[in-house]
């Protein structure tokens, strides 16, 4: 895709990922759909991504089938590298991507991604991915997040221009999207892993019925992660509904 074609923008919409979803059957496969607000962002499982008007990158990009040898399910291990590599590349230190797909700046989170399927008659028709970075929020608007938070101007003390992030974040999603489809997820999955920087690490994870904590071992090619704990045992966990926490 040249990086001017295949870009919708909207001044404000409820969610760049729902508006995929809804629009799904009349949008090209690879069409971004970028937005300078949401009213409505959300994130997983029902929890809301914190957008305020003009100041973050808001986008959802569309594909559809057939996906050739990209699997659907790494998409989140894409778009959260995609992201990774556009903010290191602005010179934003101590970044790290906490597993499954969050990019992290030591404790304070400063992007997400949200990836759903839209399923037709038992047939994926489409599947969107969503990816929010935050670029110019002031430290008020920082606060208002439950939780520590980032932007990428706030790390360099200058702001950040949207689109050229956007064409920065786009040009890397398509190029991991082209690897995978030709060749599979092994060479972005390295990426991915060396990104994460948590293996070796000790962690804690909760959320599975007992939750685990020990030292990370690997990662598996589907994205799960591999725990050894202090006995010697080796727990392979899926990513869902999970809290990670660096030990
Ligand atoms: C995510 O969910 O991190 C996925 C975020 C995806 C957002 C994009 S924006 C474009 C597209 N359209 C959408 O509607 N969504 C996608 P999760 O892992 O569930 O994290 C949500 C949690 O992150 C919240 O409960 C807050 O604690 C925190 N949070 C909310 N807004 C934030 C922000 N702007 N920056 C940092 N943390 C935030």
């Amino acid at each position: 895709m040249h990086p001017d074609d295949g870009i919708i923008y909207l001044a404000e919409v409820d969610s760049t990922n729902s508006y995929c979803m809804r629009e799904a059957a009349s949008l090209a496969s690879g069409t971004f759909v970028v937005a300078d607000s949401q009213t409505a962002g959300r994130g997983r499982l029902g929890r809301v991504w914190h957008s305020p008007p003009g100041c973050n990158l808001y986008v959802s990009i569309i594909l559809k089938p057939p996906f050739q040898r990209l699997d659907p399910a790494v998409l989140p291990q894409i778009a959260s590298l995609a992201a990774y590599n556009t903010v290191r590349d602005y010179g934003v230190q101590d970044v790290w991507i906490k597993w499954p797909n969050d990019v992290y700046v030591g404790d304070c989170k400063l992007a997400g991604v949200l990836t759903e399927s839209r399923v037709v008659a038992g047939a994926v028709e489409a599947v969107v991915t969503g990816i929010g970075i935050n670029l110019n929020m002031s430290p008020a608007e920082l606060a208002v997040i439950d939780k520590p938070a980032t932007a990428v101007g706030a790390q360099l003390d200058r702001d950040i221009d949207r689109d050229d992030c956007l064409q920065r974040l786009a040009g890397y999603f398509n190029a991991a999207c082209a690897t995978c489809q030709s060749h599979g997820f092994e060479q972005i999955y390295a990426e991915w892993r060396d990104a994460s920087g948590l293996v070796g690490r000790r962690v804690s994870i909760t959320g599975t019925e007992a939750g685990v904590t020990g030292t990370v071992r690997q990662f598996a090619i589907d994205g799960s992660i591999v725990i050894v704990d202090e006995r010697g045992a080796s727990h392979t966990v899926r990513s869902g509904d999970l809290t990670l926490t660096l030990l």
